[in-house]
């Protein structure tokens, strides 16, 4: 049972809840169970070169804890990471739902967000290519509510009996655990060519999307259809959506796999350091609501997960702002031991007969049990609701509550019959109609795997679809059972003919020789990353030095970008001072053998003769700059800078300043011939180009990096 805390504020707050378990490490070093430890460094022994006793009662606990600070990975969903802030709606939806934090725009309503990676284990790299999830717990005044949602609106399977079977096959294969989170092996794909319902999500999971460039830069679904109801009892269907504010942005495959060597803690760090420099990631929440009455009015079900609802049909309306602005104390305290569960509701949110959604409310209880080790884990500070829990469930391991009283039961009379049910604000089930037969199998509603998965692919721009026939080409690539491949390339001529081709002719399959079906021309802008909203805030700039550099130039393009939210690191030949052109030092944040390219969203380059002099000879120097323009970053450069610019050889064909142009913006290259400081111009040019994120219009092909 949980101990009740209550805010010094007086309301419920979870930050204040989870004060009273804080552990501040000030203060002398004691066992478990408070004796004082004067030498936890030298066990006891007979002698000084004797062996230890078995009466060393410090020593024993010591190692037999260590020995027990394991406790199993999530099956899916190993590698996460999370923050704290809060949620408030903008205005009252009592229209649909009686679930008080979305009626009152006076409640800042705490929450915690676990981002994760799904297929791989605890340890592995956070740029790879997969499924990010977004669970979300709302601390409400109700209880507990969890969204537990991924980055992708749609999922690779109806039906959650077939959820095992999806992740043996994408896991790691299990003759030899290879491969470490990466969907592109046999196993993975021969599940996908006999299985079409997947076709939808594999075009997802193939495109941009399951390459985010920051937690902060990813969409967020609930993907089942749920239900609001609201004070009448009246029901409405609704699809949950995060959209962040800095809009939806991707790293690229190139990208990703070197990231994955120079910083495996990429997603994470960025999460970290963002939310300590105070740059709070936020999300708007969006619902696409129907009315009951409109259940059938779609060419797809409800109920199919592997459903989208277009926005052009039904707007996703913004409703209210999530804010993330702490990070946890205690990564195994909380983020490890956060335990989400769909099935923590509260009044004015319903499930559907989703029959994925169905199996989830089994799951999630089930796995926490294994792997928090007892019904108690929800007594652990991250996942007490913040308001009163009391009921008559008692005992199990590590039991933190000291429940009063005799009666256990319900009814009784012992305890005045105390706990009281609930009078009129408890969660009731919504009494949906339901009959029929017992059977074991899937409405023929669901039978369409192909039109949406076509749809998405004619959302896409030119260079989006050449990711994804990239991302197809790459994963088939690692396939070694033939008829694996073919088997894929035949589902995705039912998607699109061209699209099919386009794969076979990559991966040594026979191209189909005509399509199955006429692709119906649809498309749904709003599925695009294309045109997205971006920022500078949180963006990672490098600039590239050497001995000599101007530091004018350094030092107006550092400063301008660190005001707009940016961080800026000054990448030189060694840590420390480097003497600048004309005197005066400028200070190293990171020498080159330190940093990649792959891990800043752009890099500039400043003026000073001899600093570009060292810098073009140094591969390392060129190879940094080919990097970021072979990903499509922006790229600045002043004064002497641009010649470093004309050593790498993709940008032929982008336009410099030079004699006849003090300043050029093309492609995302910023350049200007002056040295000295960086014109305003230069600069909001520059931001903007960081801004826009990439830069697709540039031949990249021949860029050897
Ligand atoms: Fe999960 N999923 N899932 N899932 N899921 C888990 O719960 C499961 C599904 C999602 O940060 C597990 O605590 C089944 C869809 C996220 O702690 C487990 C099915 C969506 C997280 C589980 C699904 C998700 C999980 C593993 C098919 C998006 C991480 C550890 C019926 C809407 C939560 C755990 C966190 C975690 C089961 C399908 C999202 C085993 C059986 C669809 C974000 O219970």
């Amino acid at each position: 049972m949980s101990p009740l805390r209550r805010s010094r504020r007086g309301a419920p707050d979870k930050q204040d809840q989870l004060d009273e378990f804080r552990v501040d490490p000030r203060g002398r070093l004691t066992t478990d169970h408070g004796i004082p430890v004067d030498d936890t460094d030298n066990s006891v022994k007979v002698g000084e070169r004797g062996p230890t006793l078995m009466e060393d009662f410090h020593f024993r606990e010591k190692v037999t804890h260590f020995d027990h600070e394991r406790i199993p990975e999530r099956v899916v969903h190993a590698r996460g990471s999370g923050a704290y802030g809060h949620f408030r709606v903008h205005e009252s939806l009592a229209e649909f739902t009686k679930a008080e934090f979305l009626c009152d725009p006076s409640l800042e309503t705490p929450v915690f967000v676990r981002f994760s990676t799904v297929a791989g284990s605890r340890g592995s790299a956070d740029t790879v290519r997969d499924v990010r999830g977004f669970a979300t717990r709302f601390y409400t005044r109700q209880g507990n509510f969890d969204l537990v949602g991924n980055n992708i609106p749609v999922f690779f399977i109806q039906d959650g009996i077939k959820f095992p079977d999806f992740v043996h096959a994408v896991k790691p294969e299990p003759h030899n655990e290879i491969p470490q989170a990466s969907s592109a092996h046999d196993t993975l794909w021969d599940f996908v060519q006999l299985q079409p319902e997947t076709m939808h999500m594999m075009m997802w999971m193939m495109s941009d999307r399951a390459l985010p460039r920051s937690f902060r830069m990813m969409q967020g679904f609930g993907v089942h259809t749920f239900r609001l109801v609201n004070d009448a009892g009246r029901s409405a269907f609704v699809k949950f959506h995060w959209k962040p504010r800095l809009g939806v942005h991707s790293l690229v495959w190139d990208e990703v796999q070197k990231i994955a060597g120079r910083d495996p803690d990429f997603n994470r760090r960025d999460l970290w350091e963002t939310i300590e420099a105070g740059h709070f990631p936020e999300y708007e929440l969006c619902l696409q609501i129907v009315p009951e009455a409109d259940e059938h009015n779609f060419d797809f079900d409800l109920l199919d997960p592997t459903k989208i609802i277009p926005e052009e049909m039904v707007p996703a309306r913004p409703v209210g702002r999530l804010v993330l602005d702490r990070n946890p104390d205690n990564f195994f305290a909380e983020t490890e031991q956060v335990a989400f569960h769909l099935g923590n509701a509260v009044p004015g949110i319903d499930f559907t007969d989703d029959p994925l959604l169905q199996a989830r409310l089994f799951s999630y209880l089930d796995t926490q049990l294994l792997r928090l080790g007892g019904p108690n884990f929800t007594q652990l500070p991250v996942n007490q609701p913040i308001n009163e829990v009391r009921n008559h469930h008692r005992d199990g391991p590590h039991q933190m509550a000291v429940h009063q009283g005799r009666a256990a039961y319900h009814p009784n009379s012992l305890s005045g019959g105390c706990p009281a049910l609930a009078d009129g604000d408890a969660f009731v089930h919504y009494p949906e109609w339901v009959q029929g037969n017992k059977i074991r199998k899937r409405s023929e509603s669901f039978a369409d795997h192909y039109s949406q998965a076509t749809l998405f692919w004619n959302s896409m721009t030119d260079w989006e679809k050449e990711h994804i026939v990239e991302a197809f080409r790459f994963e088939l690539g690692n396939v070694t059972h033939w008829h694996v491949r073919e088997g894929v390339v035949r589902n995705l001529n039912n998607v699109d003919h061209e699209l099919a081709v386009r794969v076979a002719e990559g991966i040594g399959v026979e191209p189909p020789s005509r399509p199955v079906t006429t692709n119906h021309g649809r498309s749904s802008p709003a599925l695009s990353q294309a045109g997205q909203p971006g920022s500078v805030v949180g963006r990672k700039v490098a600039v590239l030095t050497a001995e000599g550099v101007n530091v004018g130039d350094v030092r107006s393009v550092r400063d301008a970008l660190i005001d707009d939210g940016a961080f800026c690191d000054v990448i030189g030949p060694h840590d420390g001072a480097l003497p600048a052109a004309g005197g005066g030092v400028v200070e190293v944040d990171r020498a080159l053998r330190n940093a990649a390219s792959v891990v800043y969203d752009a890099v500039v380059i400043p003026g000073g003769r001899d600093s570009v002099e060292v810098l073009k000879e140094c591969g390392d120097a060129v190879h940094f700059v080919a990097e970021a323009v072979k990903h499509g970053k922006p790229v600045g450069a002043m004064g002497e800078g641009i010649e470093l610019l004309k050593a790498v050889p993709m940008l032929e064909g982008v336009r410099l300043a030079g004699d006849y142009e003090d300043e050029v913006v093309d492609r995302g290259v910023v350049t200007q011939t002056a040295s000295g400081g960086a014109t305003p111009s230069f600069l909001s040019a520059l931001t903007e180009a960081i801004a826009r994120h990439r830069h697709w219009d540039r031949a990249k092909e021949r860029v050897p990096a």
